[in-house]
């Protein structure tokens, strides 16, 4: 038994990197391989550790029945069972068998199931009366709706005036079902999700440089890597399992290297080899000057660039005058570090990279995680065992928001600007070529909500996603949700800050309540039985969008209604349909076969008829303008390119070498605001805490916010540890208690987890605010469009003492400055059983 809060990582089982056999067997081609007894290569020597937490009193003989499933708290793809006695779910337990976690789950999967049995779930459709929400039933909630889309739909300006902001947290299903909806339902543009503000540049930086979306790599690139680089990543905090993979190599024979970028001393940076706290916003740099490094000592694969890259010259030219050293001023790390790091980067054999938030959430994000894959491409690390990238998605199913085109993109990784690829389309859902839109980019959140803002938009559709906490600059944000000519529609499971404004209030069903697949980061399928019935009247997100077709009658060409399916596996069916011939291929997946024991990677096909382990094997990239999904951008302005340049540059298969020269952040420190804001996460919450909260284990571990700042930085401004700090940016402020803690001079870090809803009011009631989101600025990146949410300029001030009484922030992140201040701890509530299989 282990307290997982306490230790959040549970029992080490050290591993080494598979023998040379099994490594020579994983780099065959799949056809090869799956001809080989037993299959050698996808053989992992990673052990088997379940991990199971059951409520208080429940012992496992009192479980009915275990019904199959997987995380939805982060884009790992955990593999777990629902433990269901009475009706309910009782708790949750790790699939062994599956090639994602062998058994392990985070403190978050552990923990965080218990908020479906909360007294506040919402059972029943709210619509407004005034200034109140009050409870009616689904036929007054949804004729509203309907109503009110048909008077757009039907008057002047029709499709303009409806606006979609989706999530990175439904199924697949139900995104396919969305994205039908808006483009041959509605025809509109403006679709988006909160995967604009996760993953967007992961997307566009896989489809710059390698042509269209997809990961390359696959998790057994942990077993098998000799260096590990973590570019703006605090897995151990935010993909726990995938941390407990790294550092079970890091404990047993020849452990890989690690480099840690990230202005704080994470758990990731106390780990590393190499940590480059660098200042925020300057990743650019810093890449420039690694990639200057590599070229500069012939650290690269001169035959790998020649046959499968594009842009080497460019890129040389552009790096000529960032040495080390130069980056070193403008990042403020040591030379020696950056050498180092490009000395791990440039020697190791087989590298493995991961890219998250501090890169795509910060200046320059396409450009910067561009670089990495620079790195990649520079040193042939593509394609093989260990050699790996991830473009990390965050939320569970984000993966799946793009795929499907419920963000906005074309469906099956299609480009919009490809009059093929939309003519695909239409004969699919046999609708004319001319209402899918497809005559400017899909329009991005950021962009919805300031036509929302501008009143162009007036019906605006939220699916589980919290903006009134999680977009930047919430005051404009509650100015745009509040106004008077915006029909605003919420779809949660909780009366959450952004319900509290809505006009129509749809209670929708959860995980564990409905059944659908996703995706995780490498490409692992899997499938989320339903386990337990909904609350009251809640239902499916999918049964939502299908009952507003059905009511909104929308028509093929032939009069036959539009959306053809009815049920999860029928809209996964027709799913497959789409995906066929394009990189996501799931035309070889079915439900039966993700019962099998373990999730399936796509591509998935009837030649491959196990999944695919990684993409790029032959170095042959997207890059086709036939088949590519975008034809790139320039990574400075976010200009975009079009087909005619794309075809010049001839890329037959070979990959895109982007550069571009550092640029400050839009916002940098002045005399008035002379500290760095950055945000982020505690491995113990999710988001908007609108789960989390309500799961006691996690919640008394982080009750309320915190604001982490330097000794020095203290020191200067008369603040000790639990004092209450006021930070106040030119567009907000907000009042917490301080963390002294280890984030580098000059900076202070806020948990954006923290907005309203336990004290039952949108907005800012008699207390002061405490939404990091008060603070940050409405700025995004060209190319991904991806807010900024990791750099705004800031003032703190001392409001009053703590009484010497510690801030309540967790100590595991990054670790008080003050030894007194006692661990965090979970107890005997929190006690999980581990249960390790030897090899
Ligand atoms: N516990 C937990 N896990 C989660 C989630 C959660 O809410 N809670 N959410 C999931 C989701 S949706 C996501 S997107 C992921 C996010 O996962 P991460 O990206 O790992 O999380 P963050 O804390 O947002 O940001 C990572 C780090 O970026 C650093 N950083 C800030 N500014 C800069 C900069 O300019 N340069 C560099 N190099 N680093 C910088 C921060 O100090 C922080 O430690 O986590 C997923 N997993
Ligand atoms: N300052 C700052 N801001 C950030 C970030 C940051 O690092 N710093 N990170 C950004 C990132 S990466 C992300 S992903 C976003 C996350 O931001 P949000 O998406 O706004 O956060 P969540 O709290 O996950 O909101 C999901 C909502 O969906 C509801 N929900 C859960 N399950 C279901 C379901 O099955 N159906 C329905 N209909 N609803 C459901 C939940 O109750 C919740 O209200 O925040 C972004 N904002
Ligand atoms: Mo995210």
């Amino acid at each position: 038994m282990t307290d997982r809060i306490t230790d959040p990582w549970g029992a080490r089982t050290p591993y080494g990197p598979p023998g040379a056999a099994e490594r020579i067997a994983a780099s065959l081609p799949e056809g090869v391989r799956a001809l080989l007894p037993g299959d050698p290569g996808r053989h992992s020597a990673w052990p088997v550790r379940v991990d199971a937490f059951l409520e208080e009193g429940v012992q496992e003989k009192d479980v009915e029945k275990w019904v199959q499933a997987a995380s939805i708290l982060h884009s790992n793809g955990d593999a777990m069972d629902i433990a269901v006695a009475g009706g309910r779910i009782v708790g949750v337990r790790g699939r062994a068998g599956d090639r994602v976690n062998h058994g392990r789950l985070d403190p978050k999967d552990l923990y965080g199931w218990q908020a479906a049995n909360s007294p506040d779930r919402l059972t029943r459709p709210l619509v407004r009366e005034g200034d109140r929400l009050v409870e009616t039933d689904w036929d007054t909630a949804m004729g509203r709706i309907v109503a009110r889309s048909r008077e757009l739909l039907d008057g002047p300006g029709g499709w303009g005036h409806f606006g979609f902001h989706t999530s990175g947290q439904l199924f697949l299903e139900e995104y396919y079902t969305l994205g039908v909806i808006g483009k041959a339902g509605i025809g509109t543009p403006h679709m988006d999700g909160n995967t604009r503000l996760c993953t967007a540049t992961a997307a566009a930086a896989l489809k710059e440089s390698f042509g269209t979306d997809g990961q390359p790599g696959s998790y057994t690139d942990v077993d098998h890597c000799d260096a590990i680089a973590l570019w703006g990543h605090n897995v151990a905090e935010t993909q726990t399992v995938l941390w407990m993979r790294m550092l079970d190599r890091r404990r047993g024979p020849r452990p890989p290297a690690m480099i840690a970028v990230d202005p704080r001393e994470t758990p990731v940076a106390r780990e590393a080899d190499v940590h480059l706290a660098v200042r925020p916003g300057t990743n650019m740099a810093l890449m420039n000057a690694l990639i200057h490094r590599l070229i500069d000592k012939g650290w690269y694969d001169e035959e790998y660039v020649r046959s499968h890259t594009i842009g080497f010259e460019e890129l040389c030219r552009v790096v000529r005058d960032c040495p080390p050293g130069w980056a070193a001023e403008i990042c403020d790390v040591p030379v020696r570090s950056i050498e180092h790091a490009a000395e791990i980067l440039g020697s190791s054999r087989r590298l493995l990279s991961t890219v998250l938030q501090g890169f795509y959430q910060s200046n320059q994000a396409t450009a910067a995680a561009c670089q990495v894959n620079n790195i990649h491409l520079l040193r042939g690390m593509l394609g093989r065992p260990g050699a790996g990238l991830y473009q990390m998605n965050g939320q569970p199913t984000a993966q799946n928001t793009r795929e499907t085109g419920a963000d906005g993109d074309l469906p099956g990784m299609r480009n919009w600007d490809n009059p093929q690829h939309v003519r695909q389309l239409a004969e699919l859902w046999n609708v004319e070529p001319s209402v899918i839109p497809h005559w400017a980019p899909p329009t991005h959140a950021m962009q919805v909500f300031r036509y929302a803002e501008q009143g162009s938009i007036k019906l605006l559709w939220v699916s589980a996603t919290n903006p009134a906490v999680s977009l930047p600059d919430l005051a404009r944000v509650r100015r745009i949700l509040s106004k008077e000519d915006l029909f605003l529609v919420v779809q949660d499971i909780f009366l959450t800050e952004t319900a509290m404004l809505a006009d129509v209030v749809l209670p929708a069903a959860t995980w564990g309540e409905k059944q659908g697949t996703f995706t995780s980061v490498d490409r692992t399928v899997h499938l989320a039985d339903k386990a337990v019935e909904p609350p009251g009247e809640a239902r499916s997100d999918l049964d939502i969008f299908l009952d507003y077709a059905r009511r909104m009658d929308f028509r093929d060409k032939d009069g036959a209604p539009l959306v053809k399916w009815h049920d999860p596996e029928s809209a996964f069916e027709a799913w497959k349909a789409c995906s066929a011939g394009r990189p996501c291929d799931y035309t070889g997946i079915t439900y039966e076969l993700l019962r099998g024991g373990s999730g399936v990677q796509w591509p998935c096909t009837p030649s491959a008829p196990r999944g695919t382990e990684r993409l790029y094997t032959g170095g042959r990239f997207n890059t086709d303008p036939g088949y590519c999904e975008d034809y790139g951008h320039d990574l400075l302005t976010g200009a975009a390119y079009d087909e005619e340049r794309h075809r010049a540059m001839e890329p037959r298969g070979r990959a895109f070498l982007r550069a571009a020269p550092y640029q400050p952040s839009p916002e940098v420190t002045s005399e008035e605001h002379p500290a760095l804001l950055t945000t982020g996460r505690t491995v113990y919450h999710f988001h908007t805490r609108t789960k989390t909260a309500r799961a006691p284990q996690l919640n008394d571990s982080a009750p309320e916010c915190w604001v982490e700042i330097a000794p020095g930085d203290a020191a200067a401004l008369g603040v000790a540890e639990g004092d209450l700090v006021r930070v106040e940016s030119p567009r907000g402020e907000l009042e917490a208690r301080a963390r002294v803690s280890g984030t580098r001079p000059g900076v202070v870090f806020v948990p954006f987890h923290y907005g309203y809803w336990d004290r039952g009011e949108p907005g800012p009631g008699g207390e002061a605010p405490r939404a990091a989101n008060e603070l940050t600025i409405t700025g995004w990146d060209p190319v991904s469009k991806q807010p900024i949410f990791k750099v705004a300029a800031v003032r703190v001030t001392r409001v009053s003492s703590g009484g010497g009484v510690p801030s309540a922030a967790p100590t595991v992140g990054v670790v008080p400055a003050d030894p007194r201040v006692p661990a965090t701890r979970g107890g005997p509530a929190a006690q999980v059983r581990e249960r390790v299989e030897e090899a």
